[in-house]
């Protein structure tokens, strides 16, 4: 039997229209400055700010609001020890000897290679799983079945777009890193079968002489269509 919905009054805090502009005109330039970061200092971070990423990161909107993520932090350096290792093997292979030469060259300007140093030397890494499917288990029967999610793969993108910029405010830098095949992270981390691991992200601070691509961005002429 479908539910009725329960409807509540919107609580939504309407802003002068000068507000609004002189708030979107300082987040623009404030996300302008974020930049992917491959080089990373040790200092530790406040553990806060992560929880407060994450819990931004979850309050984003998602396929009928089933949430299908799940965010695994982690510091100790035995994980994220074993998690380089794993990475690097993996990707070591992949540029190497599986990537084509149209992807590497793409690639070139970034100058990434297989060595992932970062999954140890950031004081974070954030490895984001997106619950394929759902598990309920019957309150009277404990009886365990699969609940079908909708969209999940759009939801866990919007969700660490939402973390990235967090992190990003709270003065962190971030790198999004997808090491393929990434099915070494759920025999490390020891998470379920519904969860599929999405992306990994290193956290922290730069470190001092951090180095980034020059690189640039489309121009709003290039991205937008008004019609
Ligand atoms: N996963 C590899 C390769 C890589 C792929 C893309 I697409 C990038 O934008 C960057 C890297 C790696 O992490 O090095």
């Amino acid at each position: 039997m479908p539910s009725e919905p329960q409807l509540d009054p919107l609580d939504f805090e309407r802003i002068p229209a000068e507000e609004g502009l002189a708030r979107s005109r300082a987040f623009l330039a404030s996300m302008r400055k974020r930049r992917t970061v491959r080089d990373y200092s040790p200092e530790p971070v406040p553990f806060e700010l992560i929880q407060n990423a994450i819990a931004t990161a979850a309050s984003a909107p998602s396929g009928a609001n089933q949430q299908p993520w799940t965010f695994v932090v982690v510091s100790d350096p035995d994980l994220k020890r074993r998690m380089r290792i794993a990475a690097e093997a993996e990707e070591k292979e992949s540029y190497e000897r599986r990537m084509s030469q149209e992807w590497l060259d793409v690639l070139a300007p970034l100058g990434t290679d297989w060595h992932k140093p970062h999954l140890e030397i950031a004081p974070y890494v954030i490895v984001v799983f997106r619950q394929s499917y759902g598990l309920r288990s019957d309150p009277e029967t404990g009886e365990v079945t699969k609940v079908k999610h909708y969209y999940s793969e759009e939801s866990v993108g919007i969700a660490v777009g939402v973390l990235l910029a967090s992190l990003h405010q709270a003065g962190l830098a971030t790198l999004t890193h997808t090491p393929s095949p990434m099915g070494f992270l759920s025999e490390v981390l020891g998470r379920p079968k519904n969860e599929r691991p999405y992306v990994v992200i290193p956290v922290g601070y730069p470190a001092p002489d951090a180095k980034v691509p020059r690189i640039t961005k489309k121009g709003l002429d290039e991205v937008m269509v008004v019609k």
